[in-house]
């Protein structure tokens, strides 16, 4: 324990400051969540798994329920660019609210323009008051890439016509940190899939600060909750790997957790879909499955209400927290082939560069690990 002491403080020291600061909504979160008929109790076993989920010792536990509570005083603003808006809907969207979606409810959400009633010029304007009145506060979420081709003009935002990479340089200089929500936003995705004739990138290639990168097509909310949670807690961004991504999430392979696995030592495979092998719950390598190059926590935390995640449903997972997967992990429903890489247990580092290219490690990546070689000490 002794080596979280010094990050406990700061999760203390840092909430107490934020209590501080009035609440900008207007209904408690316990509130909010006994109008959707969730427990105390539920929300503490919440608070509890959130904190086993970002690798923090269960002690731990208060300190989440707490950020959770004034999770409020955290200005938030959230740009969509290139994208199809599938991350923002896998957050809000779910039959019955989850407490990670009253959460984001809560959250204070200063401009999001799939969410707010503002249109045409009143939202211009809103945009520019949030970024005015909370400079250097607010945490800037982004969701999309960023077309770079033709001086950004393939994506142009607004009635003032503005590009998706002014909007974001601008957004970017006032923010405490910078999320890109999604693996178009963190490398790029679909946009900037062969020949990528807009030049799509993702965000921390275009702006010069550091950026957590949440891949995932789209990715979960409680990758996106638990990240805004921990931000909210120490003020600073989680210790991420080489792609930008938090460790705590994307730390393992999909396939080191798939409930499947067992299979796949076995050598007991699916060879086509329908068959004895896919109803008797066979791996799915052979139909294609990228797990075993991939890097998320779909089989811990699996998706809507973790009920299920694409291995469960019965398709092979297709990479999509993945730089580039959209070219990389092709054909989806083909097995790669590569032995070498996924008969050991390998990094993801060393996954990242044998099979995604060195490439994809921009500046901002590098950056960022510079930036949180700190972090790491103090736990
Ligand atoms: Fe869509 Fe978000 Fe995929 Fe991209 O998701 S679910 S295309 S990651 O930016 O809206
Ligand atoms: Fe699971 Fe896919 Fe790995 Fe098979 S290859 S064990 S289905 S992750
Ligand atoms: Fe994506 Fe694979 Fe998870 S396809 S949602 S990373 S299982």
């Amino acid at each position: 324990m002794g080596q979280y002491d010094a990050l406990f403080s700061r999760g203390k020291k840092r909430l107490t400051e934020l209590k501080n600061i009035d609440a900008v909504k207007s209904t408690p979160l316990m509130k909010r969540l006994e109008n959707q008929g969730i427990s105390r109790r539920e929300f503490m076993t919440w608070s509890a798994q959130v904190t086993a989920m970002l690798s923090l010792p269960l002690s731990f536990s208060p300190l989440v329920a707490e950020a959770a509570e004034i999770a409020d005083r955290v200005p938030l603003i959230w740009l969509h660019l290139a994208e199809c808006t599938g991350c923002s809907e896998s957050l809000i969207r779910a039959d019955t609210p989850t407490i990670d979606s009253v959460i984001f409810d809560h959250i204070s959400v200063e401009y999001h323009e799939t969410l707010m009633a503002a249109a045409g010029w009143q939202a211009e304007e809103n945009l520019e008051h949030a970024l005015e009145a909370y400079k250097g506060g607010y945490v800037l979420a982004v969701e999309g890439a960023v077309p770079t081709a033709n001086d950004g003009h393939y994506l142009t935002v607004g009635c003032k016509g503005h590009t998706g990479m002014e909007i974001v340089h601008h957004a970017a200089e006032g923010a405490a940190a910078i999320v890109s929500v999604g693996t178009c936003a963190a490398f790029g995705g679909v946009q900037a899939a062969a020949p990528n004739p807009t030049e799509a990138k993702g965000v921390d290639q275009v702006v010069h600060k550091p950026v957590v990168n949440l891949g995932g097509c789209p990715p979960s909310e409680k990758n996106i909750v638990g990240t805004l949670m921990y931000f909210v807690m120490f003020g600073k961004l989680p210790p991420l790997d080489m792609y930008g991504r938090p460790k705590w999430a994307y730390g393992a392979r999909v396939h080191d957790n798939c409930e499947r696995r067992g299979r796949f030592d076995a050598g007991e495979f699916v060879e086509t879909f329908g068959d004895e092998g896919a109803k008797q719950g066979y791996c799915l390598y052979k139909v294609g499955c990228k797990g075993p190059y991939t890097y998320n926590n779909c089989p811990t935390e699996r998706f809507n209400h973790h009920t299920s995640w694409p291995v469960l449903a019965g398709h092979g997972c297709i990479g999509c927290s993945e730089p580039n997967f959209w070219d990389a992990m092709a054909d989806f429903e083909k097995p790669l082939g590569r032995r070498d890489i996924h008969s050991l247990d390998m990094t993801a580092d060393y996954i990242g560069t044998a099979i995604l290219g060195v490439a994809a490690v921009g500046v901002g990546a590098h950056a960022v690990a510079g930036v949180f070689a700190k972090d790491v000490e103090e736990k």
